[in-house]
């Protein structure tokens, strides 16, 4: 099942690990060394090569997005994205979750690529409102394709069927006439 925004945005239940698109973006922290939840069954999944890449990238900052291949993902390739730790919400989290969004589409969109499949980045360890970040998510992804010519295919990955439904409410909230 999966509920298509417009053309070029749907939203899904999925591992994203599983899905055969261009690019996964993983929810990483800025040593980009692995760790729990989605950066540790995409590194799982990907096997160790994936960590040697991950070795020579000197780490990121939060809101910075670094890309890998994907090894033994069926994905093509990874864009590592850091994402804001939730401190309350007035210590530039929006900004910072934006700019992983927004980063992983410029850099999917330089290196050719066509279709990208997102995690809800930071909405487990680090403790991210799933609302708030859903509508950051969808918000900045929907700016991005409106300004870009680019044919680009976004996948919003949820992992369990409850996000997936908060995901849906922000998608018809987004949908009404401002
Ligand atoms: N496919 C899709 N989504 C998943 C998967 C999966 N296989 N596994 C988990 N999720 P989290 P964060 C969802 O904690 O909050 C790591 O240790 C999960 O349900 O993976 O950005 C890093 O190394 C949630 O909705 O990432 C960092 O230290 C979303 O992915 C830290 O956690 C993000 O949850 C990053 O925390």
């Amino acid at each position: 099942m999966s509920t298509w925004l417009d053309r070029r945005v749907e939203i899904i239940t999925a591992d994203i690990t599983t899905l055969a698109v261009d690019v996964i973006v993983n929810a990483a922290n800025p040593s980009l060394l692995g760790g729990g939840g989605v950066d540790g069954a995409i590194h799982r999944a990907a096997g160790p090569e994936l960590l040697e890449e991950c070795r020579t990238l000197g780490g990121a900052r939060p809101g910075e997005v670094k890309m890998t291949r994907g090894y033994r993902l069926p994905a093509k390739a990874v864009a590592h994205a850091v994402g804001p730790i939730w401190r309350g919400g007035d210590h530039g989290e929006a900004e910072t979750l934006a700019s992983c969004y927004r980063r992983a589409l410029e850099l999917t969109e330089a290196h050719g690529y066509r279709t990208i499949a997102f995690p809800s980045i930071s909405t487990g360890a680090y403790g991210y409102p799933i609302q708030q970040a859903a509508r950051i998510a969808q918000q900045t992804v929907r700016d991005y394709l409106e300004s870009s010519r680019a044919p680009l295919h976004v996948i919003f990955c949820c992992f369990s069927p409850g996000d997936t439904r908060v995901y849906e409410e922000v998608a018809r909230e987004l949908l009404q006439p401002r």
